[in-house]
């Protein structure tokens, strides 16, 4: 079964009010992830990659390294869009975590303040196109980090993410131009689905079940 472009959990205008537009979500949603699942799914003879799920093709292609790039480049994609468009709610933001995700954050990230720092730091310091991230790292405490274009962190082996914010232009130009750390301001206070994030950290991560 080829892979395939997942539905948004919301409507293309219910964002607009807390900072992300209905031509955002057009575009971002409609053209630039439709092209990469398009993108993916015409490599999957020349590259073997049928019947794999997309979390093996992202963790394969990762380890291949340079040889890897072109499958990483849309599988990557297609798993970063497939988790970004989950952990945005029209409900989303505020400062009220539920209370085990609220904990981890204390306890490994020195509390809601500090990790909200770190994340967009992560994502402002992010050269270029790439994601920011809150991930099970392997040691299985939360972490933040920022991988570049459309790696993540299954490809580079740091961990699960439970949180990604995309900073490739096309995520934030029509709402907020060139100015990124707003963005990631308003994701972070207004738009970040608290509850998907907690579901995904007592999950240990995103299962898209998408398979080539
Ligand atoms: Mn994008």
């Amino acid at each position: 079964m080829p892979f395939s472009l997942p539905a948004l959990p919301y409507s293309t205008s219910a964002l607009a009010a807390q900072g992300m537009c209905q031509e955002t979500l057009e575009l971002h949603h409609g053209k630039h992830h439709n092209a990469y699942v398009t993108a993916l799914n015409g490599l999957v003879e020349a590259k073997a990659l049928a019947g794999k799920s997309l979390e093996t093709v992202v963790a394969e292609a990762g380890r291949a390294g340079t040889e890897g790039l072109p499958v990483l480049n849309q599988a990557g994609q297609h798993w970063n869009h497939a988790l970004f468009w989950q952990v945005m709610s029209p409900s989303g933001g505020g400062d009220s975590l539920p209370a085990k995700l609220a904990a981890k954050i204390d306890s490994d990230l020195g509390g809601l303040a500090a990790f909200k720092e770190a994340f967009k730091q992560a994502g402002v310091t992010q050269f270029g196109s790439g994601w920011a991230w809150l991930i099970i790292g392997t040691d299985g405490k939360l972490k933040v980090t920022k991988t570049p274009n459309g790696a993540n962190p299954i490809s580079t082996g740091e961990g699960q993410p439970i949180l990604g914010a995309d900073v490739w232009e096309h995520a934030y130009y029509l709402d907020f131009r060139n100015v990124r750390p707003n963005y990631l301001d308003n994701f972070l206070n207004k738009l970040v689905a608290w509850d998907v994030v907690e579901g995904l950290m007592e999950k240990g991560g995103l299962v898209t079940g998408q398979a080539a």
